[in-house]
């Protein structure tokens, strides 16, 4: 099946947020940022703004109804700055004008009092000066303590990746309007259409069932939109709430890039041990994590990197240590991986350094230590039908991956001004939500008396496919096709207190609840059915919209099994809620069975870099996914895709740099560098693992999402492999993103024997050949 909003968005029909009319006395409102990274805010100069054309209102922390506060998981980040700021960029007022230029404009115009305090941007530093979000988290398997003793190598190090920007197309925005009793209704590009509600109530100081969230879908979320929605969409409610008049705020790409969190930068310590034939026996790191000036999701983001911090191998002595750490940038925020990916690439980094040291390859290190079934990961839970092996057998039989190491060495051998590396990136991503009662969704399902079907559930649509694949799920569950069902908005009032869409599980938590409600209207119609033609109702069943019993078509079909289901006074709707099985953690142990099953997969990338310039190529990536039985073949190897190409953006190109003061300085697209077509690998082979599946995954197709985004990090140890075939002396710091700076920084490094540059060697042979 193909993605249901292939046409829409090809013809420019789909609906986003700057697509709704606007009412007439639509008010358009410009947030007022900190300018400064932390100070203490003495007071506001509005008067220029208030004086300057078509604005109506300026709005302040002294004018909210109810809390000044936005924090999910931690109370402390206030929706508009009140005493101090703490980042730049933090909103400190909302002007609101007849129009978007006006309100933009007067805007500029406000001034604060600001007086400085010292900034912190660096997580090593707010760690040294006690600045936590929450205490320190520590997971242990085994006794790492011991171990080391038995160990025949050890390996130390640090390793650091940077943040990355989400750059959904669509940037952040809501439009907000009175409705009667004192309500509001906001429609918000939001992943978390239940956490913009809540905290708009707070905000307002009323009950949630006065605010209505409505989501027809977003223009890209990837983690940016699961709580970084909430701002705007709760301002947007302040200004629709205080003036009874409709509100729209868009934030403009600058203003979105320069306020908004992202991907944690982490920088991490680790120590690991190795038996002498290349058994993994002893694992340590330390993580800080950068996280902005609030909690916003960091604790959860923290918590899944202690989930990853040994991906998809077995080490039977753990212990992993995570910080997060306060510091005056914009609070950092969920992006695909949610914190997996920056676990991830610090044992991988462990394991190059060990391969470089005891000169074997990364993927013998790695091939030995892949989980196998019934080992623990370090919180207890055992891998149940994991596929690490499998993935990785597959990989080695359709790609050849020690025939292509050969290669990638005879290119070396015979190539001076170009050199290839290649990585091997196996994945083991865990799902469901980390917070076990987030693992819950519900499914309102209305078949209409013509056999048509409208289903609501909590599933933002975002670009992923989740609605083609709900409609999938109803369309098999109730036995019609796919053109009688549609996929209302995603709202508060039809269904309530809903997850946001992430975690890799909309699908699953969502389709299962649709499954859950479908089924039920299915039993109830056969069950009429049976009554009706007098047979027996075991055997029954309806496929492709005609009622068969035992295989065979009987007197009656889809169309008139619902009407005389009406005429019979029976229920044509269902409200199904579903909640994962079997998931348990216990934070004082440290333990539990958090994930419904994961998800494996293999890639190798090869990259060839150019001596003299230092810049590269990524030429393939090839890799075997662990899909499950895939209920979308189509959108799955889209996921996998994006995912793969937003890994290697983030491991190769995109640098997020801040200055000192907390000033963003990537804060444009000429200066923050995404990946584009170009960039994307020129031979992408993405082969299906083929399995039955896993029953706790919806139609035993396998969430999709996130785990992609983790082969990208095989980018980043293919290029530094590049470099080490032209300077086996040096061994670049593990430092993500591998730039073409950085790159050549190191193929310039100065020579341990000789002091010749590498570019004069380089051309010097050059000369030679
Ligand atoms: N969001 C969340 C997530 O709140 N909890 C999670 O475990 C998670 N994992 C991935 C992405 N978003
Ligand atoms: Mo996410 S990082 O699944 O919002």
């Amino acid at each position: 099946m193909y993605n249901l909003d292939a046409a829409g968005h090809v013809r420019g029909e789909s609906q986003y947020l700057d697509d709704i009319p606007v009412q007439r006395g639509t008010l358009h409102a410009a947030v007022y940022a900190s300018p400064l990274a932390h100070g203490k805010l003495n007071g506001l100069r509005l008067e220029a703004a208030l004086a300057a054309p078509g604005v109506v209102r300026i709005l302040t922390a002294a004018d909210i109804p109810g809390e000044n506060q936005i924090g999910g998981i931690v109370p402390d980040e206030p929706l508009l700055a009140e005493g101090h700021v703490h980042f730049r960029g933090q909103p400190v007022a909302l002007v609101l004008a007849e129009t978007e230029p006006q309100a933009r404009a007067a805007a500029k115009l406000i001034e604060a009092d600001i007086e400085p305090l010292p900034v912190i941007t660096d997580p090593r530093v707010a760690y040294a000066q006690g600045e936590l979000i929450v205490p320190p988290r520590t997971f242990r398997l085994g006794d790492p303590t011991a171990a080391w003793a038995e160990c025949a190598h050890i390996i130390e190090g640090t390793a650091e990746s940077g943040g990355q920007e989400h750059l959904y197309i669509e940037t952040q925005g809501a439009y907000a309007y009175p409705t009667e009793q004192g309500g509001v209704r906001v429609h918000s590009s939001t992943q978390g259409p239940t956490a913009a509600q809540r905290h708009a109530a707070r905000v307002l100081g009323i009950g949630m069932h006065r605010i209505e969230v409505d989501v027809v879908r977003l223009g890209g979320g990837f983690g940016g939109k699961e709580d970084q929605a909430t701002p705007w969409a709760v301002l947007a409610a302040l200004g629709a709430y205080l003036l009874r008049k409709p509100v729209k705020l868009v934030l403009p790409r600058h203003d979105d890039l320069r306020m908004t969190g992202k991907r944690h930068p982490y920088s991490s310590d680790y120590k690991l041990g190795l038996s002498a034939d290349l058994k993994l026996l002893a694992y340590e790191v330390t993580f800080y994590q950068n996280a902005g000036a609030a909690a916003d999701l960091s604790p959860a983001v923290l918590e899944r990197t202690l989930f990853h911090s040994t991906n998809t191998y077995f080490i039977p002595n753990v212990q992993a240590t995570a910080y997060s750490c306060r510091t005056n940038l914009p609070p950092n925020t969920a992006f695909r991986g949610f914190g997996g990916p920056q676990g991830m690439f610090v044992i991988e980094s462990a394991i190059a350094k060990a391969a470089e040291q005891l000169g074997v390859t990364a993927a013998e290190i790695q091939r030995r230590n892949l989980l196998r079934e019934g080992d623990t990961f370090p919180f207890g839970q055992p891998a149940e039908l994991c596929n690490a092996h499998a993935c990785w057998h597959r990989a080695e039989q359709a790609f050849g991956l020690g025939n292509w190491q050969q290669e990638v060495d005879a290119f070396n051998q015979s190539n001076t001004l170009r050199k290839r590396g290649l990585a091997i990136m196996p994945i083991c991503f865990g799902i469901s939500f980390t917070k076990t009662a987030m693992n819950q969704a519900r499914a309102l399902v209305h078949i209409y008396t013509d056999g048509s079907v409208g289903i609501s559930t909590g599933a933002v649509e975002m670009g992923q496919g989740v609605n083609t694949k709900m409609v999938e799920v109803a369309a098999r569950t109730l036995g019609i096709r796919s053109n009688r069902i549609r996929i209302e908005t995603t709202n508060t009032t039809r269904v309530a207190n809903t997850s946001p869409s992430a975690a890799s599980a909309t699908a699953d938590l969502n389709g299962k609840a649709v499954q859950l409600a479908c089924e039920q209207l299915r039993q109830r119609l056969l069950a009429l059915a049976a009554e009706e033609l007098c047979v027996a109702e075991e055997g029954l069943e309806i496929c492709d919209e005609r009622v068969l019993t035992a295989g065979h078509p009987i007197e009656s079909d889809w169309e008139k099994l619902v009407a005389a289901a009406y005429w019979k006074r029976i229920s044509l709707s269902e409200n199904a809620h579903y909640a994962t099985p079997d998931l348990w953690f216990d934070q004082k142990t440290e333990s539990g069975y958090p994930f419904a099953y994961h998800v494996y997969g293999t890639a190798a990338v090869q990259a060839t870099v150019d001596v003299l310039r230092g810049t590269y190529v990524l030429d393939a990536v090839r890799l075997v996914h662990d899909f499950g039985q895939s209920m979308a073949p189509g959108i799955d190897r889209g996921q996998v895709e994006g995912g793969l190409v937003q890994g290697l953006g983030w491991m190769t190109m995109e640098e997020l740099l801040y200055d000192e003061q907390g000033r963003l300085l990537s804060n444009t697209l000429s200066t923050y560098k995404v990946p584009d077509l170009y960039s994307v690998p020129a031979d992408v082979q993405i082969e299906f693992l083929e399995t039955e599946g896993h029953p706790r995954a919806i139609l035993r197709s396998k969430a999709v999402g996130e785990p992609p985004l983790m082969y990208g990090i095989g980018g980043y140890f293919a290029v530094r492999n590049a470099i080490r075939a032209a300077r086996p002396d040096v061994a670049p710091a593990f430092s993500a993103p591998i730039t073409p700076e950085k790159v050549l920084m190191a193929l310039c490094a100065p020579r341990a024997e000789a002091n010749t540059s590498p570019t004069a060697a380089a051309a010097q042979s050059a000369t030679k050949a």
